[in-house]
This record gives structure tokens, sequence and C-alpha cells, in this order.
């Protein structure tokens, strides 16, 4: 994101805020800029979800080619991000960043009959008919479809490679036509935000504040903690060493908010301060930028429930099951570049249903969240190589002793 970019949204926020409060009731005038927005979004939703997925599932490869290296690195990032879940919907509802008692938007919220309960919602995932599941966009389906997609094409191998080509080609379409959809983040910032602050008055920029703070703690608590704990016990290494050793590509990351951007200094930073091998680190280190994102699962987990608050909108448990499955893919097809986790979390919102006039409110502050998740990204892969280079390390010990 270039600072003019970055510069836009400040903008944007202002004369939202400046807007609102003049015109009050009046601002609604705006708000087919925002519904412009909205409508951008849902449109590069469905064809993003699947190519991104389809992606990220065949970037993983098939575990077994991999070998024991790439099974014990794909067990330790879906172990990790998935304890970054929990902690961010935890944070979201420690913090409760979203309790406004004004905005109470009515937004479809997926009605989960208790008594059918978590059983019949995963059992819903499944698509009786992936290409009804695409025209109906219906977010967990398509996940669903896209996971065994990627799962074929990695079985069937070479003769499936002209589908997984068709698919990296979709992503970077994608990806390409999302980067011009979010040039449009000011307008939707400005269309959405001035209503409601015309409607609701300043107060209700509040929880954003509370947001940021939720997410910061959310992200020292599982950086310090996990990160802590699995260098000590699993990469004997002191969590001291690992901190100050990684904390120059942190630090990068945090400026530039891109986990691919800052690769080759995280790479340059567990070689030389962690100790950790060329071997290992070349293998873990670009697989984490691509598919191990826990500040961003963290992100997702806050927001939603953000979200969710801000809308007076009650998540079933049965809904906070998917929030975590979705938010774990939403965090493994996020690119490393800034802003990815924002466009990736309109599909953890569709997934439950919850307004994605959300995101245009996130969307005003995501620059500053993004800069601590791309950090925790980063600095969650540099703990899976140390992890990862001492098991091998130990293992090769094994052999020789
Ligand atoms: N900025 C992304 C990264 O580079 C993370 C995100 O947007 O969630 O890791």
């Amino acid at each position: 994101m270039k600072k003019s970019f970055v510069w836009q949204i400040i903008i944007a926020f202002i004369l939202a805020v400046i807007v609102g409060l003049i015109f009050g009731e009046q601002s609604k005038y705006v708000q087919p800029l925002g519904d412009l927005f909205l409508r951008l979004i849902k449109f590069i939703i469905v064809p993003l979800i699947l190519s991104t997925i389809v992606v990220g599932v065949t970037g993983a490869g098939d575990v077994k080619k991999l070998g024991r290296l790439g099974g014990k690195t794909i067990s330790y990032y879906l172990i990790t991000s998935f304890i970054a879940i929990c902690i961010g919907i935890a944070a979201g509802y420690l913090f409760s960043p979203g309790n406004v008692s004004h905005v109470a938007l009515e937004a479809g919220s997926v009605e989960v009959n208790e008594t059918e309960g978590v059983i019949a919602t995963l059992l819903a995932i499944i698509p009786t008919n992936p290409i009804e599941a695409l025209t109906n966009g219906d977010v967990l389906q398509i996940i669903f479809f896209a996971i065994f997609l990627g799962i074929g094409i990695t079985v069937v191998g070479e003769k499936a490679a002209p589908v997984q080509h068709f698919f990296d080609g979709l992503a970077e379409i994608m990806y390409k036509i999302t980067n011009m959809v979010m040039l449009l983040v000011p307008l939707g910032i400005f269309g959405l935000l001035a209503p409601i602050v015309g409607a609701y008055g300043i107060s209700v920029l509040l929880p954003l504040m509370k947001l940021i703070l939720a997410m910061l703690i959310a992200c020292i608590l599982h950086a310090g903690i996990i990160y802590s704990i699995a260098v000590k016990k699993l990469g004997k290494m002191h969590p001291l060493v690992f901190f100050k050793g990684i904390f120059p590509a942190a630090a990068v990351a945090f400026t530039t908010c891109s986990s691919s951007g800052t690769l080759p200094i995280t790479m340059e930073n567990t070689e030389k301060n962690l100790g950790v091998s060329k071997q290992t680190s070349s293998f873990v280190l670009p697989l984490g930028a691509t598919i191990n994102m826990d500040g961003t699962a963290i992100y997702q987990g806050i927001a939603v429930i953000f979200v969710a608050q801000y809308f007076s909108i009650t998540l079933s448990f049965s809904q906070l099951v998917i929030v975590a499955i979705v938010a774990t893919l939403a965090s493994i097809g996020a690119a490393g570049v800034p802003g990815a986790g924002m466009i990736m979390l309109s599909m953890v919102l569709a997934a439950v249903n919850l307004p994605l006039e959300g995101i245009a409110l996130i969307a005003s502050i995501d620059r500053i969240l993004d800069m601590m998740r791309t950090s925790v990204n980063i600095i969650g892969d540099a703990s899976a190589s140390v992890v990862v280079d001492v098991s091998e390390s130990n293992r090769s010990n094994d052999m020789v002793s």
C-alpha cells in the first residue's frame, strides 16, 4: 500500500466524520458510494475464494512429496494458526470493541436451528451441486469445493497440471482485480462511514480505537506466549534470543505490511541470528510467507466478533465453529501483501452472513491492524523454522548416534 494511498484513507476517514457531523441524517445521500464499494467486494469474493484456496492447497503441495519436513512444518502452521484464531475470538469477546448500543442495522445472520447444532451446520458445508454453490455465492460450500479441487489436483499430479495453471492464473488475475477494487477503499469508507456518523454521532467511532487496542494485546499475547513456549520447549532457544534475533524482520514487516516483501530479511535473520540451517529456512519460510499467517488469523477472529457486536448480531456456537474454520482458510489464502487480510475478511463475514458494511468501518484503520498482524505473521514463520530445524538436527543426530 503506497504512502499516498494511506493518506487517501486518512483523508476519506476525516471527511466522512466531518460530513456526517455537519449534514447528520442528510449524509445518507453519499451512501451509494459505499454501496458501490460493497458491490465490488461481493463481485470479487467468489472467484477470489475459489482460486486462492485451490492455489493455497496445491501450494502446500502433496505432504508426502514434501516429506517429513513438510509434514512437521504444515502441522506447526495449522496448530499455531488455530490457536491464533481462538485468541482472536477470545479477545473479541473479552474487549468487546464492537459493543455500541446505537447501531443495530438489520442484517441477515445464519439462522442456525440450535437443535440441529454444529453437525447439521457442518454437513451443510458439503455442496450437493458445486456449480449451484458458485452461482449462489455460498461461501462455505465454495470453500469445501476449492479444498477438494486443490487436493484432487495435487493427487492427480501431471495430468491435472493444466487445471492447476488455470487456477494459478485465475488467482493472479483476481489479485490484480482486487487491487483495482481496493483503490476504491477511500470512496467506500467515505460513503459508508459518513451516514453512520450522521445517524449516530462521533461516539460511534470509539469502537475502532478499542479494536486497535484489542488487536495489539491479542498479538502480544499470542507472540509472547505461544512462540516463547514453542522456541523454548521445542526449539531449545531462549525466547529473548529468539525475539532479539527476529526483531529486524519484524520491524520491516511492521512498516511494509508485506510478509512476502520481508521474506529475504526473515531468512537472513533466522539464518544469521537464530542459527537456522539454510535448508530448513529456504523451505519453511517461503511456505510460511504464503500459507502461515497467525497475525491475520487473530485479526479475522477479532474483526468478525467486532462486526457482529457492532451490528448487534449474536453469533451461535455453530457459527463460531464456522468462523474458526473459515478464518484458518482465510489466513492460508491471504497473500503476503498489504491489505490481503481485509479482503479475506469478506469471505469470513459472508460465511456467517454478517454485513460487509463492517469492512468499510475496519478499512479506515486497517493499515494499523495490518502492521501488527504482518509482524506476527513473520515472527510465527521464524518460530516454525527454529522448531523444525532443531527437530531435524535432533533426527540427524539420532541417526548418527
Ligand atoms: N499484510 C499481510 C502480510 O503481508 C497480512 C494481512 O493483510 O493480513 O502478511
